[in-house]
């Protein structure tokens, strides 16, 4: 592809800066498989690739707790069904709107073609902020989110999740809603609840799965977790399980943040204060600060959106784990992280390191992964919940975390010989990147210019 024709995509839709930097990532990263396929130009793969297939915008009227009637936005961005039907989560966040929903849908392409599942890519969501809103405003507004969206999916078009601000409460109200409008009982959320179609080890799956492929990362060192300190960020359902699975495997988390600020434990969040975390987060749905009235040894630091770092990335740590927000770790951060002789740094979040912090961890050879592969376990378990679903029966935890453990190792491993193949050895960035690619390019060369 010439920067002439990147230009071009790019100026099409002026401003759309988060799907900008995702789209030229992924442009820079696979130019040594365009190199060798001249076939990708002829067949216009780049100019499809980044255009969704579909874009859905839709009003959502609801009425609060006072009588007063709101209107926020709903979208789902289907973004490519090359190598199976539209696949993604729902994001409910004040800063949702076109762009970054299209980020999250094009990297959902390739972080879904890298479970080798059959799951194409999208993404959905609202500026709708279930911050502070009580459980009735939530269950009425997720109805009229529904309303507007129950015609465009189903278990055979469209199956979203949920994400960041949407969570199992959110996903019960959403298929309460689809339901009664299609009445028909079916597959076409994930993230449902044990007793009515969801899956064992789906909530943790995300968080697991990011801290198996940390693991094999390790290794690749003769390395491992035990006894590891490690920052992660976030306290919602990515962080929680991240820091679960790396207490499960021995190493020492640190922190745990939210919007408003993180908490330091230099004794480390044991099982027992990471079960006060989850209460305090998903039952009470309080802040990080109140940790600190129960566990008086931590500390709490309001967040400053006047730096431009983050003082949780400047604690002395062996292992990175950001699994908040994009752009949660930026250059000055990146470089406190290596002055402190970090190893390890793996993406929960999606894009949670600007380009600058990717480059530097990547030019110090720090073990970099990107989230679209080392959270790629949570879209792999709703993967096994659809597969589930379509047997009517459900497989055990055990099973479904051993078939997790594989599938994280695979795409560790088939990004690993994409980078080396592609003459990049060790960066995961390029070979995740290159591995994905290949898979849903393939699949739209054989299926013609549609
Ligand atoms: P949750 O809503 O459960 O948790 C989000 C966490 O991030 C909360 O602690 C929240 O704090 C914090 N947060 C939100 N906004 C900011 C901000 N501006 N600055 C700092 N912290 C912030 O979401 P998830 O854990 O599900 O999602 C986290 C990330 O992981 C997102 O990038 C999501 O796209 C990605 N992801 C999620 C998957 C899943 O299965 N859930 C799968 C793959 C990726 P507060 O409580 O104050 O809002
Ligand atoms: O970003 C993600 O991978 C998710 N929010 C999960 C998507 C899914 O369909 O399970």
């Amino acid at each position: 592809m010439s920067d002439t024709s990147l230009k071009q995509i790019l100026a099409r839709d002026p401003g759309e800066r988060e799907f900008h930097q995702a789209v030229q990532e992924i442009i820079e990263t696979v130019k040594p498989v365009l190199d060798r396929h001249p076939e990708y130009h002829r067949f216009g793969i780049l100019e499809r690739i980044t255009e969704p297939e579909r874009l859905i915008m839709f009003r959502v009227p609801w009425v609060d707790d006072e009588g007063q009637v709101r209107v926020n936005r709903g979208y789902r961005v289907e973004m490519n069904s090359a190598i199976g039907p539209f696949k993604g989560g729902l994001r409910f966040h004040p800063s949702v709107n076109i762009s970054i929903l299209k980020f999250l849908a094009f990297e959902q392409v390739f972080k879904n073609a890298l479970t080798t599942m059959p799951m194409g890519g999208a993404q959905g969501g609202s500026d709708f902020d279930p911050k502070g809103k009580s459980d009735e405003e939530v269950m009425r507004f997720c109805q009229s989110f529904m309303a507007g969206l129950s015609h465009h999916i189903g278990q055979d078009t469209d199956i979203p999740d949920g994400g960041l601000g949407v969570g199992a409460r959110e996903i019960g109200y959403l298929f309460g809603t689809y339901k009664k409008q299609r009445n028909e009982f079916s597959g076409v959320l994930t993230g449902k609840g044990l007793g009515w179609g969801g899956s064992y080890i789906r909530p943790e799956a995300t968080g697991y799965g990011i801290v198996y492929f940390a693991k094999e990362m390790l290794a690749t060192r003769n390395e491992t977790l035990k006894g590891k300190t490690c920052l992660v960020s976030g306290s919602g359902n990515v962080a929680q399980h991240t820091a679960e699975k790396t207490i499960d495997l021995g190493g020492k988390v640190l922190t745990q943040s939210d919007s408003s600020g993180y908490i330091f434990d230099p004794e480390g969040i044991d099982k027992e204060k990471l079960s006060f975390v989850k209460r305090l987060k998903n039952i009470k749905r309080g802040r990080i600060s109140e940790y600190i009235d129960k566990y008086s040894g931590a500390i709490f630091t309001e967040a400053d959106r006047t730096l431009d770092y983050n003082p949780l990335w400047n604690h002395k740590a062996e292992c990175a784990f950001p699994c908040a927000f994009e752009g949660e770790i930026r250059e000055k951060d990146a470089h406190n992280l290596i002055n402190n002789d970090i190893k390890l740094v793996c993406e929960g979040a999606d894009r949670p390191l600007s380009s600058e912090a990717v480059r530097i961890f990547l030019d110090n050879k720090i073990l970099y992964a990107p989230g679209k592969a080392a959270n790629a376990g949570g879209v792999a378990v709703s993967g096994l919940e659809m597969a589930q679903n379509r047997m009517l029966l459900n497989w055990s935890a055990e099973e479904v975390d051993q078939r997790l453990k594989t599938i994280m190792k695979n795409i560790h491993r088939a990004s690993l010989d994409a980078a080396a193949d592609h003459g990049e050895p060790g960066n995961y960035l390029v070979g995740a990147n290159i591995a994905g690619f290949i898979r849903v390019v393939n699949a739209m060369l054989d299926q013609g210019v549609v």
